[in-house]
């Protein structure tokens, strides 16, 4: 079956040009001017409008087992949500208890994933170490396709991560060509600061963020990169949300280590006044880890975006209902931590990046897809329009307006953290593995279509710590 799109521009991370593009099986085939369509072939008209390589969403918590409850969107519903909004594959999290088994807790999740409608992948955490670990991770990386391992510095008596930990895992990572990830946070001062709001009868949403202060996440981004420069090791720091991340990063980038840096959607656009609303359930809403920020602390993340020093965006998206969110009615410290955005993600970036003049289209490409799929070992079978790539694609109307709403979007719960906000261009159609997977406000695709992506280990590493190294030259942005 062949689909072939006829008419639009299309927009790369490096280029945008106007060309028809074939796509057979899951497979882009053909790229040139006036086509032919094959007998069989489906035409999708795209005059007018932007054909881009499908979103990748590196950073998803579906149907995660988290702090008593489970998140609602499960692997149906929230790739539902994904291909909504134009994106194509998600890299989501396998989350071992302390003493599982990794490979057990891997397969546990790959049992969850079969019902996805988009394409998914696994980081694995390390949530406590023996030998036996490092064996599974190796294990891993060679035989199951994860070539990233995320480290919680926070959530203390639960999956945190001790240096003891970070040492031995990173140094494992090393080995085996594989990146680690870091959730900074230092546990040690949330656990502290979480008793003493409560202790002072501090006990709703506005105790959130005083609780997890941004030099809480500067401490913790300046540790990790500092243990993984000593051991010569990459490093990606997962949901970056302040000036101080920021600055660390860019700190280590310019004596020439190997940093990257993940922002969320929401750490970009919402602020922490969300955390002094009158109404319990709206603050509680908004009860992420880390936290939203103070407004300078976007500012700080717009100009790591612009300069290179942020690679990718992403959504954390874990979500929650009202229900299970009034489980932290008396004590912020149990409303579960997570906020949705799959579905938003490319839509608030390009409201708030692209129409605000903060990025171009094709830098756009970059931080929604490429980068992405660079960094992680995707590239160029995902995150590119070129001929045997695979036709994971949007194709993104930027005449086209909607407002985002919890009334209207896919997810599983009743509230947006995007409540309300304008945008100016939309994705109208996803295709994902060459079918058409969402059109014109429908889903086509069904349950289970989506594919598992494997991610080779990079090997030699240093060719991968070379290639990484070009992600790590930003452009120059004149602005
Ligand atoms: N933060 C969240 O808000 N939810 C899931 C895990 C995390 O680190
Ligand atoms: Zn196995
Ligand atoms: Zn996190
Ligand atoms: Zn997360």
């Amino acid at each position: 079956m062949s689909l072939l799109i006829k008419g639009g521009t299309i927009v790369t991370h490096e280029e945008s040009y106007q060309a028809d593009l074939l796509c057979d099986g899951n497979l882009i085939v053909e790229i040139g001017q006036n086509l032919t369509p094959p007998e069989d072939a489906e035409i999708i008209d795209a005059s007018g409008k932007l054909i881009m390589p499908g979103g990748i969403d590196p950073h998803t918590h579906m149907q995660l087992p988290f702090m008593g409850t489970v998140a609602k969107d499960d692997f149906a519903s929230g790739t539902v949500a994904a291909l909504a909004g134009g994106t194509t594959s998600i890299i989501d999290f396998v989350i071992p208890n302390p003493q599982q088994s990794l490979l057990e807790a891997y397969h546990q999740w790959r049992g969850w994933a079969e019902k996805s409608h988009a394409n998914y992948s696994f980081h694995v955490a390390i949530t406590w170490w023996d030998d036996s670990v490092g064996t599974e991770m190796e294990n891993l990386v060679k035989n199951h396709g994860v070539n990233s391992f995320k480290h919680f510095m926070a959530y203390k008596n639960a999956i945190m991560a001790t240096d003891d930990i970070l040492v031995s895992s990173f140094t494992k990572c090393l080995e085996l060509g594989a990146i680690p990830t870091v959730h900074a946070e230092n546990g040690e001062l949330v656990y502290h600061l979480q008793n003493k709001m409560v202790s002072q009868g501090i006990t709703g949403p506005e105790g959130h963020p005083l609780s997890r202060p941004s030099s809480v996440e500067g401490e913790a981004a300046n540790r990790a990169i500092s243990i993984a420069n000593t051991l010569g090791a990459p490093i990606y720091l997962v949901h970056v949300s302040t000036e101080e991340a920021v600055d660390a990063i860019r700190y280590a980038k310019d004596h020439g280590h190997t940093v990257f840096g993940e922002v969320l959607a929401g750490h970009l656009t919402v602020d922490d006044s969300v955390y002094q609303n009158t109404d319990w359930e709206t603050a509680a809403a908004h009860v992420m880890s880390p936290p939203f920020r103070p407004k300078h602390h976007q500012d700080a993340l717009w100009k790591g975006v612009q300069g290179g020093t942020l690679q990718t965006t992403a959504t954390d998206h874990c979500a929650f209902c009202v229900e299970q969110k009034s489980m932290g009615k008396d004590d912020f410290s149990k409303i579960p931590n997570g906020t949705a955005g799959v579905e938003e993600r490319m839509m608030v970036l390009w409201e708030k990046g692209v129409n605000e003049g903060k990025i171009t289209p094709n830098e756009f490409v970059a931080l929604t897809s490429t980068n992405t799929a660079k960094i992680f070992n995707l590239y160029p079978r995902k995150g590119c329009i070129r001929v045997g790539a695979d036709a994971d694609l949007v194709i993104w109307n930027p005449s086209a307006s909607k407002v985002l709403s919890a009334k209207t979007h896919q997810s599983n719960i009743e509230h947006s953290i995007f409540e309300g906000m304008e945008i100016n261009g939309i994705p109208e159609t996803t295709i994902c593995n060459g079918k058409l997977a969402w059109h014109e406000g429908k889903l086509l695709a069904k349950s289970g279509e989506g594919q598992y992506i494997d991610r080779p280990a990079y090997a030699p590493f240093y060719e991968a710590l070379t290639k990484r190294q070009e992600l790590n030259q930003p452009k120059a942005v004149n602005r």
